[in-house]
């Protein structure tokens, strides 16, 4: 996957949910494609190995769809698995050594909360950062305090690497991440906990900009 116009890569950001009651991982994937997503992140907090054939589905869904396959955390997974990148936060493998293991082509994320985690992020290796909560979230028990969109604004207006805004953001929500100055905005539980993903999703696409599948 070539990382030429990343933003508009970034804009449709899904990332899957190990914890949705209803919904499994695949199922989600395969929803939030349809309904336009433009990246799709695998995150699993307690990933063993058992879940790889799992992991190795949705890439190759993602691959069938040109759409990038990150993996969250895991840089030997995205490794094996061929991934289009990794998605990595403060205390996970440096982005430098991720750049060694996964090459020169892939997308590497990184999570800054803040200014001041922005002002020590070496990004040098880093294709994008997500950034947040932006709004009040129950998907990240150990989210960092609600940045609200000032706070994504502030962070926005600095940052060298385009921008993916993330936590509690809705189909309602999104433009006002957009307007603050994202590139991107991520979401789960908005799609995989919905009483109607599919609707949710196709909504979520709409304010995103994107079309159907
Ligand atoms: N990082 C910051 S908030 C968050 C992550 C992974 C959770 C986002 O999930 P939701 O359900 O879209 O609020
Ligand atoms: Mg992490």
């Amino acid at each position: 996957m070539m990382k030429n116009r990343i933003e508009t890569t970034l804009k449709f950001y899904f990332i899957t949910d190990d914890h949705a009651p209803n919904l499994a991982p695949l199922d989600q994937v395969r929803t939030a494609l349809s309904a336009g997503a433009t990246i799709v992140q695998y995150r699993h907090k307690s990933f063993t190995l058992d879940d790889y054939h799992l992991a190795a589905t949705i890439g190759d869904l993602c691959r069938q769809n040109q759409v990038p396959f990150l993996i969250n955390d895991h840089v030997l997974l995205a490794k094996a698995l061929g991934a289009d990148g990794v998605h990595l936060g403060q205390e996970d493998t440096a982005p430098g050594l991720a750049r060694q293991i996964l090459g020169t082509e892939a997308i590497i994320g990184l999570s800054v909360s803040n200014l001041q985690e922005l002002q020590i992020s070496d990004l040098t290796d880093c294709d994008y950062i997500g950034t947040g909560p932006a709004f009040a979230t129950r998907t990240k028990p150990d989210a960092k305090p609600v940045r609200g969109p000032m706070g994504l604004a502030r962070v926005a207006e600095v940052s060298p690497l385009p921008v993916v805004a993330i936590g509690g953001i809705t189909a309602d929500t999104a433009e006002s991440c957009f307007q603050a100055g994202a590139d991107g905005v991520a979401v789960i539980s908005f799609i995989t906990r919905a009483a109607d993903p599919l609707r949710n999703a196709l909504a979520f696409g709409k304010a995103c900009g994107c079309h159907p599948r």
